[in-house]
């Protein structure tokens, strides 16, 4: 399988952004998913309402596709993993979330709101992720957060779930966000009552808003299709 033809197929086809990653690190000697070393992360600029979950489904099962009729192994890691109860997958996603594999594919890095954070789309990607044991090029991972000296995101959380601490990969999430107090202000206010979290953590960050690239893709070879598709 040609790895540039594979994401070219994806990007045409409405993904904003295609990444290849090696994930051993993160799977160390996991023996339930230690065979599927590679990630395909799928970025789809659009939050995650109903009609784009349905478009993420939509690009991960074409990728699924592509690498059974190649011969290849895979676990497809739905976007909407918490939903899925009682199949293998809910019990295994925890140990390899989407932003894993998305750091890993060098889509871009954890910013201090606990989001992935891309150059171009900022932390405005919804995410799925494809585990596969096909021997795909793999693009060079983000281990460092590009948040410098910003923290407006934590300056503007209403839930104050933010704590400021820059991402390391060896921390846990804690150690950057509250999701409890994250969790408990939805509801709170007319405007999140039922509806996702707030999401002003991702409203707020300079990358990505308007369109903007703030910084050259730190990875050259983590291709982009520069048209958005909503928020
Ligand atoms: C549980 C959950 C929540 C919980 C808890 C938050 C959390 N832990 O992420 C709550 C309800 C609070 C929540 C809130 C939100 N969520 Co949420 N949530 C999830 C869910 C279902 C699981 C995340 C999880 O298990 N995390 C466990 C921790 C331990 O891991 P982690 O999140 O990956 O973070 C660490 C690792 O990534 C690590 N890391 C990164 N790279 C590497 C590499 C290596 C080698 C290693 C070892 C580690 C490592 O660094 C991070 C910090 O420690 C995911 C979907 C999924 N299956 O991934 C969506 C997801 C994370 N949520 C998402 C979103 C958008 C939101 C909200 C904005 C809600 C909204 N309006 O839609 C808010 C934002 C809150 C915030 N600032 O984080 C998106 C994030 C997209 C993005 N660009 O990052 C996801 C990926 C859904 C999706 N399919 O797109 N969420
Ligand atoms: S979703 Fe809202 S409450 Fe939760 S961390 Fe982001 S800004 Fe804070
Ligand atoms: S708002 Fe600033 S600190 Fe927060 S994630 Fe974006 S760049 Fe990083």
């Amino acid at each position: 399988m040609d790895t540039e033809i594979f994401r070219e197929i994806l990007l045409n086809e409405g993904a904003s952004v295609v990444g290849f990653g090696s994930v051993t690190e993160a799977l160390d000697s996991d023996r339930e998913m230690g065979h599927l070393a590679r990630a395909v992360s799928i970025g789809l600029c659009a939050n995650l309402r109903e009609d784009n979950l349905k478009e993420l489904r939509r690009l991960q099962t074409r990728a699924v596709k592509m690498l059974k009729e190649a011969g290849y192994r895979i676990l497809s890691i739905p976007p909407d993993s918490d939903r899925v109860n009682g199949k293998f997958v809910s019990r295994l996603y925890p140990r390899l979330t989407h932003k894993i594999a998305a750091t890993c594919a060098g889509i871009g890095w954890i910013g201090r709101n606990g989001l992935l954070v891309s150059s171009h789309f900022g932390p405005r990607l919804s995410l799925a992720t494809v585990l596969t044991d096909a021997p795909l090029v793999v693009d060079a991972p983000i281990r460092e957060s590009l948040c410098g000296e910003c923290t407006l995101c934590r300056d503007h959380c209403p839930s104050d779930a933010i704590t400021g601490r820059d991402w390391s990969r060896s921390d846990p999430f804690p150690v950057l966000i509250q999701a409890d107090l994250c969790r408990s202000h939805k509801g709170k206010t007319k405007r999140t009552d039922g509806k996702p979290n707030c999401g002003l953590c991702i409203t707020i960050c300079p990358f990505g808003r308007n369109g903007k690239t703030a910084e050259p893709v730190a990875n050259p070879r983590a291709k982009e299709r520069k048209v958005h598709h909503g928020s």
